[in-house]
């Protein structure tokens, strides 16, 4: 496949708690069909697209849990997306809350996959940086229990062959981390897809929530730069269910710049053409890592996990 090509972030507005994943699945498709009507041969749509985002709040019943998790895909509900795609040859992203049976135990992931133009699965992503916490907090307007309901992703950080290079994925709060991206810069990442869902107000303080939609932008902007990567960042944002999310999902070129962004809190089709070859100018000269990284110097990134003392 070409190394040009058109590329679409198609970010949804709210889900509410009651709305059926065949409705959710409706309006990715109408997604789906606009961004190829503009050429796009890939679409990435946001984390946990297929319902509202329940790490909100404390469910204690398992039942009412385990009905927000997907325990196939495709599944009834999803197969007519994969079925638009294939019918289109428009691959896409899609993120969704993951429930498997591993040795007789369940586990829970909150996963990505990546999906061809032949509407067959190329590769799989489990969201590794999980923030909030494991247990209710008093007080709070919102509750963030990704920690509760979903264990850390056990995949790595892999890059999968297709759309005429490497694409990698992230999810959400993974685009906060540089060593996510690293590892699939090291792996000669050409382009990744990555969902989000961010609350603006996540950390009770004023000065850093006035700044979500900034440090969203930042930390994308800053990881496609120094990996050499296309970057298509999705949300889902607006108000549900009373909560605030960011919007500008924005489409950010290798250069760190961004090329397209959203202007609504909606579901809303952006698109823009990305040229590979593009990271493979920065990654021949200013981050040709052969040539100037010091792994050596590094070892703390691997070796210890909180700040500690000066070595
Ligand atoms: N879904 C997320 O991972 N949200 C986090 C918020 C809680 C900070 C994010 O990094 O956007």
């Amino acid at each position: 496949m070409d190394r040009q090509f058109i590329v679409a972030a198609a970010q949804m507005g709210p889900i509410a708690k009651e709305e059926p994943r065949r409705s959710c699945v409706a309006r990715l498709i109408a997604m789906l069909r606009e961004a190829h009507s503009r050429g796009a041969k890939l679409v990435v749509f946001p984390e946990l697209a297929l319902t509202t985002f329940f790490p909100r709040w404390m469910i204690e019943d398992p039942e009412e849990l385990a009905a927000w998790f997907e325990t196939e895909i495709p599944g009834p509900a999803t197969q007519p997306l994969f079925a638009a795609a294939a019918d289109l040859g428009v691959g896409f992203y899609l993120g969704y809350a993951e429930r498997i049976e591993e040795d007789g135990q369940a586990r829970h992931f909150n996963t990505s996959i990546l999906v061809g133009p032949d509407g067959k699965i190329l590769g799989k992503y489990r969201k590794v940086h999980l923030p909030g916490h494991d247990a209710a907090q008093p007080g709070r307007a919102f509750q963030h229990l990704e920690k509760r309901y979903f264990e850390p992703g056990n995949l790595g950080f892999p890059v999968f062959e297709g759309f005429g290079g490497r694409i990698g994925m992230m999810i959400c709060n993974d685009r906060r981390w540089p060593e996510a991206y690293r590892v699939m810069g090291l792996q000669g990442v050409d382009l990744i897809a990555l969902g989000y869902n961010t609350p603006i107000e996540h950390t009770g303080h004023g000065d850093i929530d006035g700044l979500t939609q900034f440090h969203n932008h930042l930390s994308m902007q800053a990881g496609a730069y120094q990996n050499a990567t296309w970057i298509v960042g999705t949300a889902k944002c607006g108000r549900e269910e009373g909560s605030m999310m960011v919007g500008q999902s924005a489409i950010i070129a290798p250069s760190g710049e961004i090329i397209a962004m959203a202007a609504t809190l909606e579901d809303e089709v952006i698109t823009a053409r990305v040229d590979l070859d593009m990271g493979t100018r920065y990654r021949e000269t200013i981050f040709d890592f052969a040539r100037h990284r010091e792994p050596g110097s590094y070892n703390l990134i691997v070796n210890r996990k909180g700040a500690g003392d000066p070595i």
